[in-house]
């Protein structure tokens, strides 16, 4: 993306690459000429991809782009065949990889270079943080095929934006350009197109530097309170707390601010 040394790594697949950097590593979804559209063998390759990463710990942040121009259009949808199950396909392929991303122990970071639809959109809000550039648009394309919502959008959406604003784009899938994106909530960041990859180098090489384990209960903490009462969510926090005061890192956090230095922090 910046120019570094990059080291590719899992070169077998065909419809993904993956690359890691100091301690990061970034998924591109490769399919450019259909705009990365996905097909059974890219979500088959995502699960792949996923598990390995999330076991591997010299990987500290995950990055999520597309090849060329977009950054996913949802479904390939001239790989959908006559008398296809859209549930089975969304439980055997597309639901996996959400849960994949929403339980990954670090960061996953949507890097959105480009068009995100339809599911290309849900698999961006399943992400941790969303970088997004400022001529890509995000598209609920769902309903302009008559289908509805699927892969996570239903859950994410209305938690991101309130539940009106939710309604407005799954039912109206108007293109949300990245100004409004961000207004809106929808993403962290806008950059300029022309500094948009050394922009999202340094978010990801940010968490990649950070403390691992505390970001992994951070997640686990925000996906805890989606279904928590205040006395189960405060019992939950207890509970995620013990967990990080324990951590080399937490223990460096400590340290660093009693020396008035910047910690150095390990993912231990
Ligand atoms: O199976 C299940 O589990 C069901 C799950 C469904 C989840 C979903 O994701 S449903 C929603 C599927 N996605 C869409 O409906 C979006 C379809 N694409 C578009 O609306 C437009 O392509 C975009 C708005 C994203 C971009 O428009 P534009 O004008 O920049 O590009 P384009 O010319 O439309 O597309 C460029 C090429 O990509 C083109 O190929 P060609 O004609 O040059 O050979 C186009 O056909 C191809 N492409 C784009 N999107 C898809 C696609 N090919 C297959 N599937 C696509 N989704």
């Amino acid at each position: 993306m910046s120019g570094m040394e990059n080291k590719r790594i899992m070169n077998d697949y065909r419809t993904l690459t993956v690359d890691q950097h100091d301690g990061t590593a970034i998924l591109t979804l490769n399919r450019p000429d259909v705009l990365n559209a996905i097909d059974e063998q890219m979500t088959t390759e995502l699960r792949d991809a996923l598990k390995t990463l999330s076991k591997d710990d010299g990987v500290r942040c995950v990055g999520l782009t597309g090849a060329g121009r977009a950054f996913s259009a949802g479904q390939d949808l001239k790989d959908v065949g006559p008398g296809i199950s859209f549930g089975d396909s969304l439980k055997q392929r597309y639901n996996p990889v959400i849960n994949l991303i929403a339980r990954m122990e670090k960061p996953v970071v949507a890097i959105i270079n480009g068009v995100a639809a339809g599911a290309g959109m849900s698999l961006a809000l399943a992400c941790d943080f969303r970088v997004m550039s400022s001529s890509a648009r995000l598209i609920q394309a769902f309903v302009r095929i008559g289908l509805v919502p699927d892969s996570g959008s239903s859950y994410f959406l209305p938690r991101l934006v309130g539940r009106a604003r939710a309604f407005e784009l799954a039912a109206l899938g108007d293109d949300v350009a990245a100004d409004t994106a961000l207004a809106l909530g929808l993403v962290n960041m806008v950059f300029p197109d022309a500094s948009f990859p050394v922009e999202s180098r340094n978010v990801l090489e940010r968490f990649a530097n950070g403390p691992t384990r505390a970001y992994a209960l951070i997640k686990r903490s925000l996906n805890h309170s989606g279904s928590a009462s205040l006395e189960g969510s405060l019992d939950y926090e207890a509970y995620m707390q013990e967990i990080a005061g324990r951590t080399e890192d937490a223990k460096e956090g400590v340290k660093a601010f009693v020396e008035r230095r910047a910690p150095l922090f390990k993912g231990k």
